[in-house]
């Protein structure tokens, strides 16, 4: 027998008032913490962590339900080494390139630059790959849809779930990525969307002294 279309929505917890408003603002609370690291500490991250915030990341609504995303997890630092150096390449002529671009200066705040330390330093680095179709054993090819808003939705689970566990990341993004497709092997329908090293910070690691736009700055009421 075929499974029902529907079913019910049963896990649904209704939560009294203020403790919607508690948990709402535990939660930016908690959010407002986290913070993009390009230094960290060697120390080992146990490989369940990272595979239930992988799973909590496949959690994110996407194009028809069609989860167009692949997690790539590199612990190897034979590998990891080789996404280093051929990121640096990249970064070499991407900061030729924007020379005196408005881009540099949006940067400088940052403090980014051709070095790359963090793909070797991070103990997991986690390359995130968007499927733009899908082929079944058949050889039937199926179309996915707003693929990249679909897995920028499950980044985003991802770095959220990180977090929580108490980790540190960072979204990195090389220009060209197309390095990441064939150095990982992966299949014609995928592209690398982003990289994320994953661990603990270094003990001397320093963020951006940047802050986050207001309420008033990032939303209208109507
Ligand atoms: N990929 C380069 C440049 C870079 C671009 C943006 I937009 C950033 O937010 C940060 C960096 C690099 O990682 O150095």
């Amino acid at each position: 027998m075929e499974p029902p279309a529907f079913i019910p929505w049963d896990s649904f917890q209704e939560l009294p008032q203020d403790q919607m408003q508690a948990q709402a603002l535990a939660f930016y609370d908690r959010m407002k913490r986290r913070r993009c690291v390009r230094s960290f500490s060697e120390r080992p991250v146990p490989r369940e962590i990272i595979e239930s915030c992988v799973s909590a990341a496949g959690t994110a609504p996407s194009g028809a339900n069609k989860q167009p995303w692949h997690f790539a997890i590199v612990a190897d630092p034979q590998r990891k080494q080789e996404i280093r150096e051929a990121a640096e390449e990249h970064e070499q002529a991407f900061y030729q390139k924007i020379q005196d671009t408005q881009w540099v200066d949006a940067l400088r705040p940052l403090g980014t630059g051709i070095d790359k330390p963090f793909l070797t330093q991070a103990p997991y680095v986690v390359v995130v790959f968007a499927q733009r179709f899908h082929t079944d054993s058949q050889g039937n090819t199926e179309k996915h849809y707003y693929v990249k808003e679909s897995v920028g939705m499950a980044v985003g689970f991802f770095l959220v779930a990180l977090h929580q566990a108490g980790l540190a990341s960072l979204v990195y993004t090389p220009a060209p990525m197309s390095f990441l497709d064939s150095l990982l092997h992966r299949p014609s329908n995928e592209r690398a969307f982003c990289v994320c090293p994953i661990g603990y910070p270094a003990a001397d690691a320093l963020v951006p002294n940047q802050s986050r736009k207001t309420i008033e700055q990032i939303a209208t009421w109507y």
